[in-house]
């Protein structure tokens, strides 16, 4: 019975994410969902992104919570619209979540929304949101074997950006190991080493978000 429960709610949601997938679609709108465990970097990687491309491109961001509005605010503080939903308690967002946020953005004048997930390296996994891609960031103070216990989310992000390297001389972590556990998963993963603090290795990330949206565009 359970089984048959999960199913229906993943079915529900595949048929809003498809309704999602749509009309961003057709509103030539890149969409893009952050996916890690607490603590990664995920806003820290937006706050970079939205301060260093804001030149360049109209984003905006959705943040999932479990509670506070905190990360809405380091977001908005960057000129960037930023609209906060808060699960009480959910784990992960999901399609309807999404759909539902959604009007307080004119999406036909956005380039890109990001959508932060609730930090968890698994439920936010199952639950797609419409997204074009999902991307996983891990920091290098979790550990190299993340991918390899959490295989589904590295199995399905199209990238994975690899955070905090600036700790690297004071954690045991392999950024080749790790690389490799990744990629044994997904062959076509791409890789974005990279320091929110310093800024180091953001230049690759952002040739990449370009090239991505470049491609939604023409599509
Ligand atoms: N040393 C170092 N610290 C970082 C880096 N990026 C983020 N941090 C710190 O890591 C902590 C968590 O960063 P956040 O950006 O809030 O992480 P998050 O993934 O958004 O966290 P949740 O939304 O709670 O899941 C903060 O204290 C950041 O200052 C980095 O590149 N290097
Ligand atoms: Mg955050």
């Amino acid at each position: 019975m359970e089984i048959a429960v999960t199913r229906n709610l993943l079915e529900s949601n595949e048929s809003v994410a498809a309704e999602l997938k749509e009309l961003f679609a057709h509103k030539g709108l890149l969409v893009l969902n952050l996916i890690s465990s607490p603590g990664a970097g995920k806003t820290s990687l937006l706050e970079r992104t939205l301060t260093d491309l804001r030149g360049e491109f109209r984003m905006a961001v959705i943040e999932g919570d479990l509670q506070t509005d905190n990360d809405a605010r380091r977001v908005a503080a960057t000129g960037a619209q930023a609209v906060q939903i808060n699960t009480n308690g959910g784990c992960h967002l999901d399609s309807r979540m999404v759909r539902d946020h959604l009007a307080p953005f004119d999406l036909a004048n956005l380039d890109i929304l990001f959508i932060e997930n609730v930090g968890n390296l698994v439920c936010p996994v199952e639950f797609d949101c419409g997204e074009d891609h999902k991307v996983a960031l891990l920091s290098v103070a979790e550990g190299d074997d993340k991918p390899e216990k959490y295989p589904l989310l590295f199995n399905l992000a199209k990238v994975m950006v690899l955070n905090k390297v600036d700790l690297l001389p004071y954690v045991d972590f392999d950024v080749q190991r790790a690389t490799r556990f990744a990629r044994q998963l997904n062959a076509a993963l791409g890789v974005f080493p990279v320091s929110c603090r310093s800024g180091e290795g953001l230049d690759p990330w952002y040739a990449w978000l370009r090239a991505e949206r470049a491609a939604k565009k023409q599509a």
